[in-house]
This record gives structure tokens, C-alpha cells and sequence, in this order.
């Protein structure tokens, strides 16, 4: 696949201290406090007396701002100052402060009193929303802040650091306190802030503005840059897409699907004109001719006439193209283990299958983002299994080879989606699988820190240890379909807040480019076949060439947590997902791998202390792993690992199904476990014939590697995927 929606362009414009420089793909416009409260007469900047002609010049150079970096397709923040309606999150300092000034000639209107526009600065009134002239679009992040400063009690640099943002633009009002405050605080996390003197202003124009952006840019740019608006939109307006000009309608031909699945270029497509209906059209056609390839890949198929008329549906209701939701028409399938109303949840499991009334959070996620289901997959019985060869509905193989395993326990889901037939699967992780079955199809897998996306809805396999993972076609479409999902659950008892802690990120120079990188040591990676250990060679050149520095890593926390899954008591916790005596009374109905599989759990007799103690070594390795991946000078950002050891022929699992099993996962087990977030990366194909010693053997296998990184280190983790991806193709392109 060309990287056809990523290539570095690094735009460049007058600005004090010196020129600004800036890849609109890794540039946020960051447009401050642009509220009816600061901005119209009775508001509350009003209220304190300020000068509102002044503030309201700013609105006309920030619309064409917007307009510009809207164009350019630049990540757009709109900020909102205010509280909430109890005011639990406003402090002292800035309910009273003022107002209690001994010589305070204001009106005594504080935040939270009522003023003409609704309650001052409280969320949800009309004086706390965005003037009209420069309304956000639907997608487009606002923040509502209850400080000065943007970051301050909000999530904007976790959802910055998942776009791989590192530079801000900066307008909006007003420029002596929250626009300074703003860049003061970003220029703290590593961002690198040009603030647009025509797009700001402030209540005491002319005394305080000049200063306020002189000190930005003083001392060869303390805090950062201040440009003039003309120089950026003589550089941000030819990356627009040509306006149709007034009273035309757009090209009358419907755009043809040209087979591109990927989601970043189908949303592209749909933006220019692309029709839904023949992209279900074209893959409902490919699943047909796929069912001759490999009839077990789904469990349960949408009826087409059902997809076209969702298809249909999306047309009618969003009828503008400039503004649709962020999975328009994007198709995919879900895990046979993850629940849609209406539809039988099997996990492979006959004997456990039930029809849920309400859908899993994540499937109604995606669907409220306009994306289009297409079926249900196969899948390891009770999602346990790393084969794919544990399914009554057939067992699937690697769409390279029909008598390679596609891996499990997300067989179909990975099939469905290296065959090409969905941009992207809905599928699960515990033990590795939602890594080892996208390694096995030449997809990725990506597993977000565990507690970050819902797991409500989705049949426990290990509860405290399952997390929904994300199956798709590139690093950039997983990434948007995390940032689409992640979302704390309250009624999920392991969700857990997105913010960990802030760690600074570097915009530019050798730190922005340079990494540090942990492998396993050469006793562990002997497990790996020839052609494995070969292809992980090339992949630490690779990650070398883009700037990874291979560092000395603790590799023992990681090793005994992998061991403490299968070999402790936490397979226990497999049964007590289960209904009680499941086992018992099911026991002719199950496929007999599991059946041997939970018997030998049974046999074990393991008791509540040695379960204890499991647990005790797991909080050991969880922290020892933890300082691993530490903010220091020993710590490393990634570690990164071969995602399987080698590829089992189906007929080789068949012979010998635990133990070829349990190899699969030497690279994958402790990753939640530890508490880690995970992301698997095609790394090259190499020929069959390598690992069979047949000469004979034709066609080729693909190799990938996981990246691990720390809880809730996601975004980080991700953006070096994406780079050793990037460099994966350019290689490609290059042979
Ligand atoms: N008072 C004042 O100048 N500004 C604010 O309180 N908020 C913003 O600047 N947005």
C-alpha cells in the first residue's frame, strides 16, 4: 500500500523571533475563548469593563484564520473558558479575587452571577458558547476549560499527543490573559506556539497587547513565535481543495470506488463525492469470491440489502460533504464476542450464546460516527487461543497461505480485514489476541491501555485482563479509531481515566527525531524460527535508521509476567468468566481443546493463597515494567518485540494444540498483565520456503513487530508505529 495520505511538508513564514516553521499535519490551530461572554456587549468581559470594539476586530482575521487552516486540513481546537453549573471547579482566586478589591469600581457581577446571556461563564448558557461567525464544525475538538491557561484541568494535551500535534497556531481573545497564558502552558509541555498578532487581541488594547506579544518572542523566543496573518495564509490558502465557485454544483459523475479501503483515504473519497453505496457495492462482491477462498471467516453477514439501505441512510442525513462525522461509511466487522442487539453474541460457543437487547458501547460508538456494519466474525471459543484452529464455524487461515493459521483468537476479524474485505474490526485482547492474529494477515493490531475504551458489552474471556482492541489496515487508522472510542465509562468497573500524567513531548531538533528502544535478549528471541529472527533484525536496523537508539532493557519483568498468565492461577480467572458448572454441563458441546484446556485449569486445585501471591507478583512486575518505560535517563519509550515467534502450519496445531499455542504467545502474554498498550506493525514478508526448507514451497509469509509501551502511553507508542511503517513502505517502494 502507498502512503498516499502522508508525506511531510514543512511550510514555512515570517514571524518573530525568526521564520516559523510547520508540517500542517502535526499543527493544531488553537483558537482561545472566542465566547459571546468575552466578545458581546452584557457579556462578561463587558461586565468587567472591557474595551469589546477592540476584541471584536480579532473576530474577522480569526474566521479567515480558521478558514485557512481548515483548508489545509490542520487539526482545529476551539476553547471555551467556564465552570460548571455548581462552580465545584472555580476557585477562590478567581470567584473573589477581584471583586473584593478594596477600591473595585466594577460592577460586582461575578462568574456564575446572572447576567443578560444566561449565568456568567457557566457551561451549557448561551453567553458561554462560541460567537456564531466562528462556530466549530462537527468533529472539530473544543475544549471546555475552567482555568486561564488550556491545559489546566483538561484533556487537551493527551488528545494533542494523539494526534501527533507539535506545533499550535494561536488566536483568540484575550491576549493578555488566557491567548499568553495558553502559550506560557504549552510552551512548558515542548510545543512549539506562533501566536497571530491580527487574530488576538485583548481589553486594554493598546498598552497591553504590544507588550503581552513582545514578551512571547523575546529573548530569540522565550515562549515561542508571533507572525502576522497575510504571511500564513499566503502559505495555508493553496493547500485548500478548489471552492466551487458560487451558483455551480459540484462535478456531476459519482466518483468511482477506486478499492482503496484504507480509512484515512475513504474519508478523503467521501469528502470528494464518493458514494457509500459502491463501496458496499464493491466489497460485497469481494466477500462473495472470498467465501471461496476461506468460507470461515465470518460467523454471521449482514444481508446486503441491509447495508445498502444503512448506506442510504448515511446519504440522506448527512448531506454535506465538508462536515461528516468522523466513520462516514467506513465498513467493518466485530468479534463474535463483542455484543449487538438484536444479533446472537456466540463467542464460538453455541452452548454460551446468547441475543443481547443493548450493543456493546464500543459497536454503538462507531455506528453513531456513521460506520457501516458488515458482519460478525470467528473466532477461538470463548476467545481462548492464540490458533484460530478453536472454532466449531471452521478455522480460517493467513490470507497469505492457505495452510498457515491466520492466529487467533481474532481469526476472522484479522482475515476479514487483511483480505480486505472491512477497513477495520472490532476484536479483543487478553493474552495476545488482538496482536498475533493481525501479525499472521499483514494487518495491524492495536490494543490500547486497558480501561481506556468500554469493555461493556463484549463476553469476558479473563475480565480483569480482556481489553477491546482495534484491527486495521494502518498505524493512522487505528489511531483515529482509538481517538474515536477512548472514552472513560463510568459503569465499567476497569475504566480508567485517559490522563496518567503529563510527560512533555519534543517538537523539533535530534530530540524530536531520536528515540530509545528495548528488544528481548538473544536467549529469549531463540524461539524464534530462522526466518524470524532474521526478519527482527532488519526491523531494529529499521527503527535504527529512523532515529531508534537500541537500549539495554530489564527483560526479566517481562518474562515472568508472561509466565505468571498460564503457568499461575490468573487462567482460573477464565472459568470464573463462566457461568457456574458451564464446563460440567456443557462439556459434549465444547471444542475439546478447551475442554482439555479448562480441565487441566480444574486439575491444578489452585488456592485462594496461591492467588494471592500471583497477584502480589504482578503489582512487583507491573512496577519494575513501569520504571522500564520511566521518564529518565535509563528508561526507554518503546520496547519492541517479534509479535509471534513463528508461523504454525494449521496441520502442525492440529497435531500438537496447547503447546504450539502457548509458543505463540511467548511475545504477546505480558502485555496486560503488566498494564501495558500494544501495537502490532507489519514488518515485511519473507519467502514460505525459508521457514519449510521446501524449495518448492511457494508464496511469501508476513513478519510484524509489537510495540509495548507504558499504561496510557498510547499516543507516544503509536506515533513511532506509525514512523517505522512509514519506513516499512518507503523501503517497499524502493525494492
Ligand atoms: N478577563 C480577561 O481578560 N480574560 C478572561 O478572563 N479570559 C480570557 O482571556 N479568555
Amino acid at each position: 500500500m502507498s502512503s498516499a495520505v502522508d508525506h511531510p511538508l514543512v511550510l514555512s513564514v515570517d514571524a518573530k523571533p525568526y521564520a516559523f516553521s510547520f508540517d500542517p499535519k502535526h499543527t493544531a490551530l488553537l483558537v482561545i475563548d472566542m465566547q459571546r461572554d468575552f466578545l458581546l456587549a452584557k457579556g462578561f468581559g463587558d461586565i468587567q469593563g472591557g474595551n469589546l470594539e477592540a476584541v471584536q476586530a480579532s473576530i474577522a482575521p480569526t474566521k479567515k484564520l480558521l478558514e485557512a487552516c481548515r483548508g489545509a486540513g490542520m487539526t482545529m481546537v476551539h476553547t471555551r473558558e467556564g465552570h460548571k453549573a455548581d462552580l465545584s471547579d472555580c476557585p477562590s482566586s478567581k470567584l473573589v479575587r477581584q471583586s473584593a478589591a478594596p477600591n473595585n469600581a466594577q460592577p460586582s457581577l461575578v462568574i456564575g452571577d446572572k447576567g443578560e446571556m444566561g449565568r456568567l461563564l457557566v457551561r451549557g448558557e448561551y453567553g458561554h458558547d462560541i460567537v456564531d461567525e466562528l462556530r466549530p464544525f462537527p468533529g472539530e475538538m473544543v475544549i471546555d476549560k475552567p482555568g486561564k491557561g488550556t491545559f489546566w484541568n483538561t484533556n487537551i494535551l493527551h488528545m494533542l499527543k494523539a494526534r501527533a500535534i507539535t506545533h499550535l497556531i494561536v488566536s483568540g481573545v484575550t491576549t493578555e490573559c488566557c491567548f499568553a497564558t495558553s502559550i506560557r502552558e504549552a510552551n512548558d509541555r515542548g510545543f512549539e506556539c506562533c501566536g497571530i498578532e491580527e487574530a488576538t487581541s485583548g481589553y486594554n488594547d493598546a498598552c497591553f497587547k504590544k507588550a503581552t506579544l513582545d514578551m512571547i518572542h523575546w529573548s530569540q523566543g522565550l515562549f515561542g513565535f508571533v507572525a502576522n496573518l497575510q504571511p500564513l495564509l499566503d502559505v495555508l490558502t493553496p493547500l485548500s481543495p478548489p471552492a466551487h465557485p458560487a451558483g455551480s454544483t459540484p462535478p456531476q459523475t459519482p466518483r468511482a470506488f477506486d478499492g482503496d479501503l484504507r480509512l484515512l483515504s475513504l474519508q478523503k473519497a467521501y469528502k470528494d463525492g464518493l458514494s457509500p453505496v459502491s463501496v458496499v457495492e464493491a466489497i460485497y462482491d469481494k466477500i462473495e469470491a472470498y467465501k471461496s477462498i476461506d468460507p470461515a471467516v465470518w460467523i454471521y453477514l449482514e444481508k446486503k440489502e441491509n447495508a445498502l439501505e444503512a448506506a442510504k441512510a448515511l446519504l440522506t442525513k448527512y448531506l454535506d460533504r465538508s462536515a461528516l462525522p468522523s466513520l462516514f461509511g467506513i465498513p467493518f466487522s466485530v468479534k463474535d464476542s463483542i455484543d449487538i442487539a438484536g444479533l446472537a453474541t456466540t463467542t464460538a460457543c453455541p452452548p454460551l450464546a446468547h441475543v443481547p437487547s443493548v450493543s456493546a458501547v464500543v459497536y454503538d460508538k462507531v455506528i453513531s460516527e456513521g460506520a457501516l456494519f458488515i458482519g460478525k466474525t470467528n473466532l477461538d471459543q470463548l476467545a481462548t487461543g492464540l490458533t484460530g484452529c478453536r472454532s466449531p464455524y471452521g478455522i480460517p487461515h493467513s490470507v497469505f497461505h492457505k495452510d498457515y493459521i491466520s492466529g487467533g483468537s481474532s481469526s476472522g476479524s484479522a482475515v476479514s480485514v487483511g483480505a480486505q474485505l472491512v477497513t477495520f474490526s472490532l476484536a479483543t485482547d487478553t493474552a495476545g489476541s488482538g496482536r498475533v492474529p493481525p501479525g499472521f494477515n499483514g494487518v495491524v493490531g492495536y490494543k490500547p491501555t486497558r480501561g481506556t475504551l468500554s469493555f461493556r458489552g463484549v463476553t469476558p474471556a479473563c475480565l480483569s485482563l480482556d481489553c477491546v482492541s482495534l484491527i486495521a489496515l494502518t498505524v493512522a487508522d487505528a489511531r483515529t479509531l482509538w481517538q474515536v472510542l477512548e472514552d472513560h465509562d463510568p459503569l465499567d468497573p476497569y475504566s480508567k481515566p485517559t490522563i496518567a500524567f503529563e510527560r512533555h513531548i519534543n517538537s523539533i531538533g535530534r530530540q524530536a527525531k531520536t528515540f530509545k528502544f528495548g528488544v528481548p535478549p538473544a536467549e529469549a528471541l531463540l524461539l524464534c524460527s530462522l526466518p524470524a529472527r532474521r526478519m527482527f533484525n532488519e526491523a531494529i536496523r529499521k527503527l535504527q535508521d529512523i532515529g531508534g537508539v537500541l537500549t539495554p532493557t530489564d527483560w526479566s519483568p517481562f518474562e515472568k509476567a508472561g509466565r505468571l498468565l498460564y503457568d499461575g492461577t490468573f487462567v482460573s480467572e477464565r472459568l470464573a468468566s463462566l457461568p457456574a458448572d458451564f464446563l460440567e454441563r456443557n462439556r459434549n458441546a465444547l471444542h475439546p481443546v478447551i475442554v482439555e484446556l479448562m480441565d487441566a485449569v480444574v486439575a491444578r486445585q489452585s488456592t485462594a493463597v496461591q492467588a494471592y501471591r500471583d497477584m502480589q507478583a504482578k503489582a512487583i512486575y507491573t512496577r519494575q515494567a513501569g520504571s522500564v518505560f520511566s521518564y529518565s535517563a535509563t528508561g526507554i519509550d518503546v520496547l519492541v518485540v517479534p509479535t509471534a515467534p513463528t508461523h504454525w502450519k494449521i496441520s502442525e496445531v492440529l497435531e500438537d494444540p496447547i503447546r504450539k499455542n502457548s509458543h505463540l504467545g511467548e511475545f504477546t502474554h505480558f502485555g496486560n498483565v503488566l498494564d501495558l498498550c500494544a501495537v502490532a506493525v507489519p514488518a515485511g514478508t519473507y519467502p514460505v520456503k525459508e521457514l519449510s526448507g521446501v524449495e518448492e514451497d511457494e508464496g511469501g509469509l508476513p513478519f510484524s513487530i509489537t510495540f509495548l509501551s507504558g499504561s496510557r502511553l498510547d499516543a507516544e507508542m503509536l506515533e513511532l508505529a506509525r514512523r517505522f511503517e512509514q519506513s516499512v513502505e518507503g523501503s517497499k517502494k524502493i525494492a
